[in-house]
């Protein structure tokens, strides 16, 4: 297994997970089996990547900005980081309302359907605690994001995978006080950094030795969880309608990586696939982005000037593949629901407020789904049909998610590589193959 390369791995510890899922479910006991024996080894895998997220996103981009010399260099990047970065989000969720209102995968839904849906999703816990998790995100007012970013104490900050804005928000205003002290008092803490980046980056290193495995565990307990076929089927074209959304807002990466960067788009989307599969098999940007980081430095030459402040802001705040989701749910939610709200006025309305749900979405399994809330709240949907809102689209809301967080990851690797090209950053990758890497361990 170990000379197949990385993303070669992955793949068939995903495949084989998917049919070893599929076979438990001839048994009666095979749900229990895999979520008792199999599924905990996924759940450690995802866990050993939240672990090494924060000190990697602190030692990155400490040295990342600490390279820069210059304060202006920073401000430039970060501009261009955030404008690309609402660009490529407004471009997605455009992307998702204009095929719902093509498609209308709203119209083939009978009432029965909706009825066997609510029966079966509208009590279920997952759903009510989404309900409640977004009641209480309407609560607080249109820029608590905002100041949710900034952090009252920074060390329940590192201690908290959930506040990973505020870690990131702490660590630009250190790196800048690093800057502005010189470079001769900041180097002790520099070369500390720098050396505390590189273990970091072999830590992912050794967890991805277990990655073709962890995925096994992972896909398997998705499929043997997975929900009755009928409803599947039943939501089958507004799942294809996000899917199409998403392949679309992947050619636009493609062509974006090859118009402006002239690399050639197969070649990233080979190199960056590990980190793609990873985001597909735990449904997580967070968990995701140490793979992220050292694909996008070691593989695609993309400076750490660069990387280490782009892709840990991405990771939480740039989510295109989820905005685009959001707009295609809420609007089917309306086509099956609501069709009086289709308005104009209510879809345009539903570009801006998508782009904020998107950046306050966390990086975690299903946050996507608790923010779409927000999205209907902002055009009057009906709060009576919350439940049922939430139940018509949960079926398939898991692999959903995994398709829309692999589309975030991609994202934020094609802005890393666009600002790195447009300051001159994109050099060429130091590690021809993972393997490469693995050698050394
Ligand atoms: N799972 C989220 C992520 O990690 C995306 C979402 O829920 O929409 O990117």
């Amino acid at each position: 297994m170990r000379k197949l390369e990385l993303h070669w791995q992955i793949l068939i510890g995903m495949l084989l997970g998917i049919i070893f899922g599929y076979v438990m479910t001839g048994f009666d006991w095979g749900k229990d089996f895999v979520s008792d024996w199999i599924q905990p080894f996924g759940t450690i895998f995802v866990k050993f990547l939240k672990l090494i997220a924060i000190p990697l996103i602190l030692a990155s981009l400490i040295k990342g900005i600490s390279d820069l010399k210059d304060i202006s260099k920073f401000r430039n990047i970060g501009l261009r980081t955030i404008a690309i970065y609402i660009g490529t989000t407004v471009v997605a969720i455009s992307i998702g309302l204009i095929l719902v209102n093509l498609l209308q995968p709203g119209d083939g839904i009978s009432e029965a359907t909706v009825a066997k849906l609510e029966r079966t999703y509208a009590g279920d816990q997952e759903v009510t605690s989404k309900l409640a998790q977004a009641t209480q995100q309407k609560k607080s007012g249109p820029l608590k994001f905002l100041e949710d970013m900034v952090p009252d104490n920074a060390f329940s900050a590192f201690s908290d995978n959930g506040r990973m804005l505020q870690v990131i928000v702490f660590t630009i205003l250190f790196a800048i006080s690093m800057l502005l002290i010189g470079e001769k008092r900041a180097k002790p803490l520099k070369d500390f950094f720098d050396a505390l980046n590189d273990v970091v980056l072999k830590m992912v290193d050794l967890i991805m030795l277990i990655a073709p495995y962890a995925v096994f565990a992972l896909l398997a307990s998705v499929v043997v969880t997975s929900n009755d076929p009928d409803l599947l089927l039943a939501l089958l074209k507004y799942a294809g309608v996000v899917v199409l959304g998403l392949l679309l807002m992947i050619t636009f990466y493609v062509v974006l990586v090859s118009v402006y960067t002239k690399k050639n788009p197969f070649w990233f989307l080979k190199e960056i696939s590990p980190a793609q599969l990873l985001a597909f098999s735990t449904s997580s940007s967070a968990a995701t982005l140490p793979v992220t980081m050292e694909r996008v430095e070691e593989h695609i030459g993309v400076d750490k000037e660069v990387s280490s402040f782009v892709l840990p802001v991405g990771a939480t705040i740039n989510m295109d593949g989820t905005s685009l989701y959001q707009g295609v749910a809420a609007v089917f939610i309306m086509q099956v629901l609501w069709p009086e709200g289709l308005g104009l006025s209510n879809q345009l309305a539903i570009i801006l407020t998508a782009l904020l749900a998107s950046i306050g979405s966390a990086a975690v399994p299903g946050a996507g789904m608790v923010m779409l809330v927000i999205v209907l709240e902002s055009i009057g949907f009906p709060a009576d049909l919350y439940p049922v809102a939430l139940a018509l689209i949960f079926a398939v809301d898991r692999p959903l998610d995994m398709c829309r967080t692999t589309v975030n990851v991609t994202g934020d690797a094609t802005v890393s590589m666009v600002v790195a090209k447009s300051v001159g950053k994109l050099g060429d990758p130091h590690v021809e193959d993972w393997d490469d890497h693995l050698d050394e361990v």
